[in-house]
């Protein structure tokens, strides 16, 4: 999904870009490179000081740990793989070993200047997918009344269940408990459209083993049980 934002809506919005090429009845994939923009990690594990060091209950340290990815940082604390930093100033703080000139660097700025590198930091926040106003089906607009199955599902957004092969049906609209008119999202059809009844999905007794290797398909549990 290729997201952008538009200034007229004043919001985010998203559009779907196909990674692949029709040929007759396939689609082909391209297997080409991308790049992933604004991850911020080097997905490497480093030693950054004892203040991050772990015991763990066998008595070893664990003392290098993966460089956490920024992005979503505004909405993500608390921070360090122990959640021990409310904030993302202790966190930066907190910072030692291999990156401790890191730190430095970051203690000797000004108040102000170090503000300005936290709003950028804070800046840093992921959107759901699947609430992004999104044109799914392609045809240039992101409708307000995006219908699946039938029903008046409201803004167009990627949500996975509007693509699925049989699409889900929403319950639409009906009373909450108060009275309150709502929009039920619940799915009418969801063993049509999430194909529980496919041969290799199909599970009479509910038990979580399908009845393709399940021994004893209409009794609860692998072999009853037994095993
Ligand atoms: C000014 C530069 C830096 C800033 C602003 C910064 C910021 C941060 C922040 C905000 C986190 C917490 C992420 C989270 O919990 O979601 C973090 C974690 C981490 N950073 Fe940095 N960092 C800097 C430099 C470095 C350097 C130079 C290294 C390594 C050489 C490093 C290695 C790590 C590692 C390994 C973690 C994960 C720690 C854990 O999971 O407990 N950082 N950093
Ligand atoms: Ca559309
Ligand atoms: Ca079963």
């Amino acid at each position: 999904m290729q997201v952008g934002y538009n200034d007229k809506p004043e919001r985010l919005e998203g559009k779907l870009v196909y990674l692949a090429d029709r040929k007759g009845d396939l689609w082909l994939p391209r297997r080409r490179a991308y790049t992933v923009r604004g991850l911020y990690s080097d997905l490497k594990y480093h030693d950054v000081g004892e203040a991050f060091y772990q015991m763990q209950f066998d008595g070893s340290v664990i003392r290098k740990w993966r460089t956490a990815p920024l992005w979503g940082l505004g909405s993500t604390a608390p921070y360090g793989h122990d959640g021990a930093s409310l904030c993302i100033d202790d966190v930066i703080r907190r910072h030692g070993g291999e990156a401790l000139q890191s730190r430095q660097a970051y203690t000797a700025l000004s108040r102000q200047e170090r503000r300005m590198m936290l709003d950028f930091l804070e800046s840093l926040v992921l959107y759901q997918t699947d609430r992004l106003p999104c044109d799914i089906d392609g045809d240039g607009k992101i409708s307000d009344h995006f219908m699946v199955a039938g029903m008046d599902t409201g803004l167009e957004r990627f949500n996975p269940e509007w693509l699925f092969k049989v699409p889900g049906k929403i319950e639409g609209p009906t009373e909450n408990v108060y009275g309150e008119k709502i929009t039920s999202f619940a799915l009418t059809n969801v063993r049509e459209s999430y194909g529980l009844d496919l041969e290799y999905l199909k599970d009479s007794d509910g038990d979580g083993f399908p009845d393709v290797i399940d021994p004893a398909p209409f009794k609860r549990g692998y072999k009853d049980g037994e095993n």
